[in-house]
């Protein structure tokens, strides 16, 4: 066994980061045990913009996981590597279509909805802000609802959780967070109430993280 497989498994994440709930979420369905180091996106005009993050993420984004001997961001290739290399349910499923199906949708809310209601451009935008992350959510959720209809068994892609469950959940919640109207979109309710029954949806919820504030544990 080589000296990285010793070493600690760390998250670098924010207890409210859609992206590092991505990772907890794929940690926890593994059964994979790590140590989590807060980045506090907000405080002193933000941690991820210190000279000493920029070393382990030159982004000044998270998450950022150190696994292995190496640092990984961007939280898709850090799920798909802990998939590849960890036993435990599959994160991709081995049918060719449905990982196709399982990419096109995590695809679509990690390129086509996260991205453009993150804090950094929402900063950017000013006093919009809200009305911003409102329309780009609304829009991604317009086609992922048909898509998932299509899709969808108990859960986005057939019957076995996957990357595409992983991706969705967080995003309802930043989708709740600036006040879009889930029930337009009843399969994406269902799913993401189906999914937050599940313990490593639950384990993991930004509400119960080590860098949670008190006022907003539950
Ligand atoms: N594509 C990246 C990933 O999937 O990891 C996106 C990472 C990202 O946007 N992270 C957000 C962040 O760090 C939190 S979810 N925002 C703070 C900023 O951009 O200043």
């Amino acid at each position: 066994m080589s000296i990285a497989s010793f070493s600690k498994t760390v998250l670098h994440g924010y207890f409210r980061s859609s992206c590092s709930w991505r990772v907890r979420i794929a940690f926890a369905l593994k059964g994979i045990e790590y140590d989590q180091a807060p980045v506090n996106l907000i405080k002193d005009g933000g941690q991820q913009f210190t000279e000493q993050y920029k070393k382990i993420n030159p982004m000044q984004q998270v998450p950022a996981v150190e696994i292995d001997g190496i640092t990984l961001s961007q939280s898709l290739a850090a799920i798909q590597y802990i998939d590849e290399t960890r036993p435990g349910p599959r994160l991709l499923p081995a049918d060719p279509v449905k990982r196709a199906q399982v990419r096109m949708i995590s695809d679509l809310i990690a390129s086509g909805i996260q991205p453009l209601q993150n804090v950094y451009v929402l900063q950017k935008v000013g006093a919009e802000k809200i009305q911003w992350a409102q329309h780009f959510i609304e829009r991604g959720f317009q086609a992922l609802e048909p898509m998932l209809k299509q899709t969808a068994g108990k859960y986005c892609v057939g019957d076995e959780i996957s990357m595409a469950d992983i991706c969705l959940v967080p995003q309802v919640y930043n989708a709740q967070r600036y006040k879009v109207d889930v029930d337009q979109y009843p399969t994406i309710k269902r799913l993401n109430q189906t999914l937050l029954e599940i313990d490593a949806f639950q384990v993991t919820h930004p509400s119960r993280q080590p860098d949670t504030p008190v006022d907003m544990r539950t």
